[in-house]
This record gives C-alpha cells, sequence and structure tokens, in this order.
C-alpha cells in the first residue's frame, strides 16, 4: 500500500483500544497457562486472573497505546503488519503491567484509598499485604512476555535494559518521593522547584513518556543513544504530566479522576506546595508549617484554604500555557519530521486532560 493510502494513519487515527484489549486477553491467557516454570494451581490460577484484571486493563491506557501510535507515526504512515501491530501491542502491555505493578506499591506506600473508582488493590478485603507479592509477580509477567514476543529479535538486549533501567529510574524517584519528605516530620526547606523537578522526572516521567516512544523507536531498529534531545523533550512532557497529577490530586473530582488524593495528607513534595511556599507570607506559611502532612481534615481544608488565598488554580493555568508553548516550540525543532508528529500525538493526548 502507498504511503498514507490507508485514511486511518493519514489522519493519524489513534491505536483502537478495542484491538489492543483483544491482546490483554491473548498475553492474560498465556499468562495463566505457562508451564515452563512454574505451573498454577486452579486457586492461584483464579487469584492471578482476578488480580489481573483488577490492576491492569482499567486506566486511561495512555502508555500503552502510544506505542501502537508512535510506530505508526514512525512508519510515515505505511499501514503495520499484523505482525508489528501485535508486537508493539505487546509492548504496549508490558508498560501497563510495569505501570500496574507500580500502582498497586505505590497506592500501599502513600495510604491510597481508591485507584480507578474501586478499592486500591491492597484494601480489597483477602488482599491486604499480598498485594506486596502480586506486584512482584506483575514486574516478573513482564519479563516472560518479552521473552516470548522478542527473544528471537535483534533488539531484544536493548528492550531488556531498557525496562531494566526505567524501573530503576522509576523506583529511584519513588525513594526520593518517600525520603524527601517523611511522614510526621514537615520541613518547608524540602519543598523547592529543583527537588521537586528531579523526583518527577524520575518516578513518573521516564516510565509514562519516554519508555513508549523508545519502545517504538527500538522496533524500527533505531539507536537510542541518537535520541537524547527526543528524550529531553518527553522528560518535560512528564514533568508537566505529574504537575497536573498534583493539581488534580487537590482540585480534581475523585469519581472523575477514579481516585481520593492524599499529598497534602502524606506531607508530598507536590507542585502545589512548592508554589506555595514561593508566594505565601508569614502567616499562611505558619499556617503550612501547621497543617501540612497531618490526616485530619481540618487541617488538609486549611491547606486548601491558603492554595486559594495565594491563587494557585491561575498560577496552575499559567503554568499549563507556558509550558505547552515551550514542548511545541521544541518539537517544532525536531528535524524528523515523524518524531515530530510522535510526539505531538503525545502532547495532545495531555494537554489540559481532566483526568
Ligand atoms: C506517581 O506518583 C508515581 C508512581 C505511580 C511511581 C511509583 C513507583 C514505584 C516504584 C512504586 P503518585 O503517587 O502521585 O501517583 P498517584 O497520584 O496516581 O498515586
Ligand atoms: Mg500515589
Ligand atoms: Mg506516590
Ligand atoms: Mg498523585
Amino acid at each position: 500500500m502507498a504511503p498514507n493510502a490507508d485514511p486511518d494513519v493519514a489522519k493519524g487515527a489513534p491505536a483502537n483500544r478495542a484491538e489492543f484489549l483483544e491482546v490483554y486477553q491473548k498475553l492474560k491467557s498465556q499468562l495463566l497457562e505457562d508451564t515452563e516454570a512454574f505451573t498454577y494451581t486452579d486457586d492461584s490460577r483464579r487469584w492471578v486472573a482476578r488480580m489481573l484484571d483488577y490492576n491492569v486493563p482499567g486506566g486511561k491506557l495512555n502508555r500503552g497505546l502510544s506505542v501502537v501510535d508512535s510506530l505508526k507515526h514512525l512508519k510515515n504512515g505505511v499501514e503495520l503488519s499484523e505482525e508489528e501491530k501485535l508486537l508493539a501491542s505487546v509492548l504496549g502491555w508490558c508498560i501497563e503491567w510495569l505501570q500496574a505493578y507500580f500502582l498497586v506499591l505505590d497506592d500501599i506506600m502513600d495510604s491510597s484509598i481508591t485507584r480507578r473508582g474501586q478499592p486500591c488493590w491492597y484494601r480489597v478485603p483477602q488482599v491486604g499485604f499480598i498485594a506486596i507479592n502480586d506486584g512482584i509477580l506483575l514486574r516478573n509477567h513482564i519479563f516472560r512476555m518479552l521473552r516470548w514476543y522478542f527473544r528471537s529479535k535483534a533488539y531484544y538486549l536493548e528492550l531488556n535494559d531498557l525496562f531494566n533501567e526505567v524501573e530503576f529510574q522509576t523506583s529511584a524517584g519513588q525513594m526520593l518521593d518517600l525520603i524527601t519528605t517523611p511522614a510526621g516530620e514537615v520541613d518547608l526547606s524540602k519543598y523547592v522547584i529543583s527537588t521537586y523537578i528531579k523526583i518527577v522526572q524520575c518516578k513518573t516521567a521516564y516510565y509514562s513518556f519516554y519508555l513508549p516512544v523508545a519502545c517504538a523507536l527500538l522496533m524500527m531498529g533505531k539507536n537510542l543513544e541518537n535520541y537524547k534531545p527526543t528524550q529531553d523533550i518527553l522528560v518535560l512532557m512528564g514533568t508537566y504530566f505529574q504537575v497536573q497529577d498534583d493539581y488534580l490530586d487537590c482540585y480534581g473530582d475523585p469519581h472523575f479522576i477514579g481516585k481520593i488524593g492524599t499529598d497534602i495528607e502524606d506531607s508530598k513534595c507536590s507542585w502545589l506546595i512548592v508554589q506555595a511556599l514561593k508566594r505565601a507570607n508569614c502567616d499562611q506559611r505558619q499556617c503550612l508549617l501547621d497543617n501540612y502532612g497531618k490526616a485530619d481534615p481540618t487541617c488538609v481544608s486549611k491547606v486548601k484554604t491558603i492554595y486559594n488565598e495565594l491563587a494557585l488554580q491561575s498560577v496552575f493555568s499559567e503554568y499549563e500555557k507556558e509550558v505547552y508553548d515551550k514542548l511545541v516550540a521544541e518539537i517544532e525543532n525536531q528535524e524528523d519530521h515523524a518524531l515530530q508528529t510522535v510526539l505531538k500525538a503525545f502532547l495532545g493526548k495531555i494537554y489540559k486532560r481532566q483526568k
């Protein structure tokens, strides 16, 4: 087929969600029937089937679908073969598995209540600390799927290294998130933008933004060493995404975002507290010191009152406009037109998101 002859591809139509979900069912069945190193008992097969359905496919699937979308764009509109579509979808699901693994554990560490509109997995009766091992299982599934589908590919080693490296960066970022402001100890001097940027680049940007595009680049036979400027743009996009996450933690509708915010109670180094401290007068600073990091709803609402006094919603809108313009300018500076399309598509998925 001639380039751009497929109307879906020419318009840059997003990857088909239903087709993508079919690959989830296929991978789930394969994992449950896997007997290479361990054979499930009936009980354990039922446990893992329920655990997967509860934690893996219920999100927005932006990260996973972006592998398929990115590969389409990188191929300049030449239709993907059935094999390419399947392999890109498998990589997309490996990222969704990674995300499920992180979220199951993150919700325990953040004492969160709900996720994707249902109780966090560790809060489901009979689950509790078993969720920790479920997180480890989810992680191990990734490397089984990579082996089944990519062992014979020239880029298999790089793919494994990529997943390992990004996981390391994310867990290092999670460590920074957790040790910067330990529970019960509020040190306002820690909440500065340089610390914030380092935390969110590591805990969110690499796995959520760089990883999907890097997977598509590897499928195209590219050397990731040559894509540092692209990585920088994706990391900036991922930083913007986490700023949105922090904003929605306070100002989003829990019914719509599917989770109840806990950043104030958990004394997180959130974008909002960093902005608040930059603008607060002495009284407001004292009020933040007295009330930040406490589970008491009265304390939480006092912190939110200061955020409103400091008009943080407008500060966020300004930031969003500025970072969007900066990202568009940097994307348009990229020589490779296909890469520009990849990056613009990704940005389009998150700009002004409400969940
Ligand atoms: C998002 O932070 C970061 C992660 C989910 C990475 C977790 C990494 C681990 C190694 C467990 P967040 O806590 O703000 O996300 P959310 O608001 O979705 O809970
Ligand atoms: Mg969390
Ligand atoms: Mg967290
Ligand atoms: Mg959050």
